[in-house]
């Protein structure tokens, strides 16, 4: 394949194959697709040196899930940063095994990948190392969180090092599909993880109405998925006459007991990741991504877009690990924000929208979710969660959500949502019919939640009426799919269009295996849904 680039990782991807040009659909270059690759593969060069270690220190930990992250859809643009990126990877494999690069060996672990071979692989194999790396790059970031918080779990960073190892060694279907399968599995330990880290540090979540009015005054909206760094900013600007407004998928923070008590901590601005060139023009306030999405800022607001951690856009104030927030804190105070309140809305028209329906909040009520189901005041739960995105096509996950029957409940995770979570879908025997259990990670929650209805009716999760209606984006979702598939939950919905990565082969296996289905239209998937445990 001669291609000025080749990436294929999320679904807005050219004609559903891949972008080859001068620049994706996303805004990445080719420059910087190719130092991603040039990252990726020294990566698994790191791997091949590792090999076989029992235990993998948490300084290599930390470069390997930093490197994957950082080549996550929208998360950097900044060719800098991925070269000092792979500088990095590099002297950590010098640090491991001095002058491994230059050894004579035949042993064949001293080189970095080329990631042309990748790309250029039999389909099936190419489709399977892709499940791979998408899968892992979508960990990285899970681990990355928890590693913050200052927790980790071995099993996962030696997985890391073993799946690069895969990628780089294996040329097999028979030997990739279980690696395939095992990132799932290891991702329910990360996500398992992410969970503990994220409510001992701060607190179980509770169901919380969150205002989606901004008050006058200055004010900072932070959007991404990285907790921590909310909190410390909310800490350096309490008492400041700063206000701050989560975005995308920072809202479930509202329901942490932890960081609700900011009184300075408002509520939400604006919707999903790919409205963000519409909803930051012009705004009056800073931005700061601590994750992605983040989408080539316009001109209009360039010039208030600060990032951290491994997100990063060429002339963007970068915070780096001190995390002094003072040049977003000044920002704020000298743009002032709104002159008067201002009453905003969800897509839908609602003024606020709810979150913090976490598994123990959902838990809490399973007496009354069981008799509900029983007296069959719930006919059926939908788990409709995943990604937003800008392609046409997934309007349908907010006419799936508005016809669902008044009857049935739905739980919802991650930045989808923003298509439906300021709709007022009323009640079932005092229990709200939409509940948003919180980030994309927090799907958690949802297996927990399953797991236990499963428990309850002394039937396997396949047999509960709950049906999965997944949109998918970019490589978090690809980890969570995986441990979907994992745990042997057949019978998925997803959408809007299949990855480009999924090679015929491997795609009918999924289809054979469990049952895994395209959108088709919200009526007819309401329609086969109900019927299917029937
Ligand atoms: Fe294309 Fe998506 Fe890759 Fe960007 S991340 S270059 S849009 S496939
Ligand atoms: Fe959204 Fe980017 Fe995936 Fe965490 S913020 S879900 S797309």
């Amino acid at each position: 394949m001669n291609t000025k680039m080749f990436c294929y990782q999320c679904e807005q991807t050219v004609g559903c194959t891949g972008c080859t040009g001068n620049a994706g659909v996303c805004g990445k270059k080719a420059d910087t697709a190719r130092l991603q690759d040039e990252l990726t593969g020294a990566l698994i060069g790191l791997a091949r040196a590792v090999d076989g270690a029992e235990t993998i220190s948490k300084r290599t930990s930390q470069v390997i899930m930093e490197g994957l992250f950082t080549t996550v859809t929208n998360v950097s643009f900044d060719d800098a940063a991925i070269e000092t990126m792979i500088q990095k990877v590099r002297a950590e494999k010098e640090r491991l095994v001095p002058d491994c690069s230059k050894c004579q060996s035949s042993c064949g672990k001293t080189d970095e990948y080329d990631m042309q071979q990748l790309w250029d692989a039999n389909e099936d194999v190419r489709s399977l190392k892709s499940l791979i790396l998408f899968g892992i790059r979508g960990m990285a970031a899970y681990a990355y969180h928890a590693n913050v918080l200052n927790y980790e779990d071995a099993e996962v960073n030696r997985f890391f090092c073993e799946a690069l190892f895969k990628i780089g060694y294996e040329e097999s279907v028979e030997t990739l599909l279980p690696v395939v399968l095992k990132v799932g599995e290891i991702n329910l330990k990360c996500m398992a993880l992410l969970d503990k880290a994220n409510t001992e540090t701060y607190g179980t979540p509770e169901p919380t109405a969150v205002t989606l009015t901004v008050e006058k005054g200055p004010f900072i909206v932070v959007t991404g998925h990285d907790l921590k760094d909310l909190q410390l900013l909310l800490e350096q600007t309490e008492g400041k006459g700063i206000n701050i407004y989560t975005h995308g998928e920072m809202l479930p923070a509202h329901a942490y007991p932890f960081l609700k008590k900011f009184s300075h901590l408002k509520g939400n601005f604006g919707t999903a990741w790919q409205n963000q060139q519409k909803e930051f023009d012009h705004l009056p306030a800073p931005i700061l991504y601590t994750t992605n999405c983040l989408m080539p800022p316009k001109s209009s607001y360039a010039d208030r877009v600060f990032t951290t951690e491994v997100v990063a856009f060429p002339g963007a104030v970068h915070i780096d690990e001190k995390k002094d927030f003072t040049p977003v804190i000044e920002k704020a105070l000298e743009l002032g924000g709104y002159k008067e309140d201002q009453i905003l809305t969800g897509i839908n028209g609602g003024t606020k929208v709810t979150t913090g329906f976490g598994h123990a909040a959902i838990l809490s009520h399973a007496g009354t979710v069981v008799e509900a189901v029983k007296a069959g005041a719930i006919r059926h739960f939908f788990l409709v969660a995943g990604c937003d995105g800008a392609k046409p096509g997934r309007n349908y996950y907010t006419e799936f959500v508005k016809q669902t029957p008044s009857d049935s409940i739905i739980l919802t995770l991650a930045c989808g949502k923003f298509r439906f979570n300021d709709l007022d879908l009323g009640e079932i025997g005092g229990l709200p019919r939409l509940m948003d259990m919180g980030q994309c990670n927090d799907a958690y929650g949802a297996i927990q939640v399953a797991v236990a209805l499963a428990d309850a009716f002394g039937c396997s999760v396949n047999e509960l009426p709950l049906s999965f209606v997944l949109s998918w984006y970019e490589q978090k979702a690809v980890c969570i799919l995986l441990t979907l598939l994992h745990l042997g939950i057949k019978n998925i919905r997803l959408g809007p269009s299949l990855p480009a990565f999924l090679s015929p082969n491997i795609l009918n296996f999924l289809v054979k295996n469990y049952g895994i289905a395209p959108i088709t239209t919200p009526e007819e998937d309401i329609k086969t849904l109900l019927n299917h445990n029937k």
